[in-house]
Parts: C-alpha cells; sequence; structure tokens
C-alpha cells in the first residue's frame, strides 16, 4: 500500500479522505440547525443523526493503482458535480435526470453475459466479477464529446482480467458491450434517440489495453446508479460515450460491432472516437473544453489534448493510422 510520502503533492486519494456523501448529508443537518459554518470543526454526525439520513453508498476501497499513466494529478471534480452532472440517457436526457431518475435501478440480483469468441461463454454473477481481481483506484480524466470533462477518481481494475479468464479464442477479434434496457426501470427508453439497448464497441488490443477499467467504485464507495452501478467501462483517451455504463452482455465478435451513436449519427461518431483536438465533431470544433467545476463567468477553457493525454500510453495502438478518417 502507498503512504502519503510515496504520493508527493498529489491530492489524497478518494478513501482516505471523508466519504462526499456523508460529508454533504453532515453539512445539511448542520444547516438545519443553523450551525453550516460550524460543520469543518466538528467531527462526523453520531448514529442518532445518520439514521434519518439517506443511507449512504457502501464503501469500496481500492489500492492506488500501479498501471501506468492511472493517476492523473489534476484536481479532482467534486463527488457532487460527478454525480449530478451525467449522460445516461436511458434516465432521460438532461443532466440532471439520471441523479433524478436512477434510483429506480435494481443493481441485485446482477448478471453479465460472456458470449461469442472465448472458450468460457456464460453468466458471471457480479459477486464473481468483484472478486476476478483486486481492486485499484485509478484518477482519470473523462472527456465528453460535448466538450467537458471531469477527474474522477475510480475503482476497478482492468477489463484485461476479465477478459483472460474466458479465454477468447483466435475468432476474438473485437468486443461488443451491451447495457441494460428495461423499461420497467428506465424511463428514457421510451425516447427513441438511441437504439436500445446501449450497444459500444472496442478493438481487441484497446480492451486488452492496461488502462481500459471495468470500474464499480468511485470516490471511495460503490458507484452511484447514475454513473453507471453496478458496473461500467471507462476507457479514458476515448470520449465518455465509449464508456458504457451498468453493463450486462460482453460479446466477443470477428467483425467491427455497430454501436449504437454510430447507428444514430454515423458521420458525427466513428467506431475509434479516440479524443483529438485536430478532428472536429461536424457541428462543433473539439480544439478546447471547460473542466466542471471552473465555469465561473471568467473561467479559461482548457487545450483538448490527443487521446485525451493518455498518448505515451495508447498512441501505439494507432500506429500509421489516419485519426482524420478512423475518427
Ligand atoms: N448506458 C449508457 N452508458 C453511457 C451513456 C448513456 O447514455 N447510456 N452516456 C455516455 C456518455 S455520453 C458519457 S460522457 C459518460 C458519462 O459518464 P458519467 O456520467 O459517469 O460521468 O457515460 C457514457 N455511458
Ligand atoms: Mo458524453
Amino acid at each position: 500500500m502507498p503512504t502519503l510520502k510515496d504520493r508527493g503533492f498529489l491530492h489524497p486519494l478518494a478513501s482516505e479522505i471523508t466519504p462526499q456523501a456523508a460529508y454533504l448529508r453532515r453539512r445539511e443537518l448542520l444547516q438545519g440547525l443553523g450551525l453550516a459554518g460550524a460543520a469543518a470543526l466538528l467531527p462526523a454526525a453520531g448514529p442518532a443523526l445518520a439514521q434519518r439520513a439517506a443511507p449512504p453508498l457502501p464503501p469500496l476501497p481500492g489500492a492506488r493503482s500501479t498501471v501506468p499513466g492511472a493517476i492523473a494529478t489534476d484536481k479532482l471534480t467534486d463527488f457532487k458535480d460527478a454525480s449530478t452532472y451525467n449522460n445516461f440517457y436511458e434516465f432521460g436526457l438532461d443532466k440532471d435526470d439520471p441523479a433524478k431518475h436512477a434510483h429506480t435501478l435494481k443493481t441485485r440480483p446482477w448478471t453479465v453475459a460472456i458470449e461469442g469468441a472465448v472458450k468460457k461463454p456464460g453468466l458471471l454473477d457480479i459477486e464473481a466479477v468483484l472478486k476476478l481481481a483486486p481492486m485499484e483506484e485509478r484518477i482519470y480524466r473523462l472527456r465528453c464529446v460535448e466538450g467537458w470533462s471531469m477527474v474522477i477518481p475510480w475503482v476497478g481494475f482492468s477489463l484485461a482480467e476479465l477478459i483472460r479468464r474466458v479465454e477468447p479464442t483466435g475468432n476474438a477479434k473485437f468486443v461488443e458491450f451491451v447495457t441494460l434496457a428495461d423499461r420497467a426501470q428506465m424511463p428514457g427508453l421510451r425516447s427513441s434517440v438511441l437504439d436500445w439497448p446501449y450497444v459500444e464497441g472496442l478493438r481487441m488490443d484497446e480492451a486488452m489495453h492496461p488502462l481500459t477499467l471495468l470500474a464499480f467504485g468511485m470516490y471511495g464507495q460503490v458507484l452511484p446508479n447514475q454513473n453507471g452501478a453496478p458496473l461500467r467501462l471507462v476507457v479514458p483517451w476515448k470520449y465518455g460515450f465509449k464508456s458504457g455504463k451498468s453493463l450486462v452482455k460482453i460479446r466477443f465478435v470477428e467483425q467491427q460491432p455497430k454501436s449504437s451513436w454510430e447507428k444514430a449519427a454515423p458521420q458525427e461518431y466513428g467506431f475509434f472516437s479516440n479524443v483529438n483536438p485536430q478532428v472536429d465533431h461536424p457541428r462543433w470544433s473539439q480544439a478546447t473544453e471547460r473542466r466542471i467545476g471552473e465555469d465561473g463567468l471568467f473561467a479559461k477553457k482548457r487545450p483538448t489534448l490527443l487521446f485525451n493525454g493518455y498518448e505515451p500510453q495508447v498512441g501505439q495502438l494507432y500506429a500509421g493510422m489516419d485519426l482524420r478518417r478512423f475518427f
């Protein structure tokens, strides 16, 4: 386990600071008592107060990842922003819809189907998936194709850990990710903006890259439903939409899969969707981004980086490829 000293001037790991939910609840309760200003001076609320609050998310600690590039040194986005400013169209199109509506998502029991070109297909129970490898904390920048970004401490392990266990055959050239589509739990499915279920895909070498994360938690706790509980993908060098939430199926296939976004607007969303400031979206520039939390009137936009700043780790995957053509 890393010590505080190893970390130098990095911000603390989420698992070592007061969980945000507990902090917010405490502040709320103190505000109710007219004690807001004293909040920082007081110890955690006792059991009597805690009982009246909504149940907190269970803790899910992870050891600081040693995967190269896994610990961004940017300032973390507040948990409040990361869990209330979301894209999860199955729960509505507005940024605050997922936080408002995703409480209806039932994350247990939960299974993930492994299909296609593997020696060990079948249904994996979420409890078994959680035990496949030790949990790591990774701090990733997430860049949405809409032009904003966040910095989030995820908890999970490399997708490669799961892929190795199911033993892909030589025919597995791509991986397709299918996420939950249940009308009873997801009010957004009534809209036909996308072809449900939400489907995304990666090339096999992208899926096996150690930075490609299967995430179960963030900020030292299990994922809030609106962030893709009980498990989601996080591919930090690609636009956020490649990172499917609430996964129910992983298929190993020979042909390049068609993602929901490609089906919806093929001229706007390519299969690769690598973050690239030089390849604009047909309707807007991708040269800069707005970091959530820095959005005051005079806040400067940040320049967007090739592969979202992960070029040293992933650039080789695309050597010789025309990134304008394969956008
Ligand atoms: N199933 C599903 N996964 C999804 C989406 C979605 O609408 N449905 N939105 C994507 C988009 S556009 C982004 S930017 C990220 C946002 O993840 P976050 O809300 O946890 O920051 O989730 C991605 N995964
Ligand atoms: Mo996005």
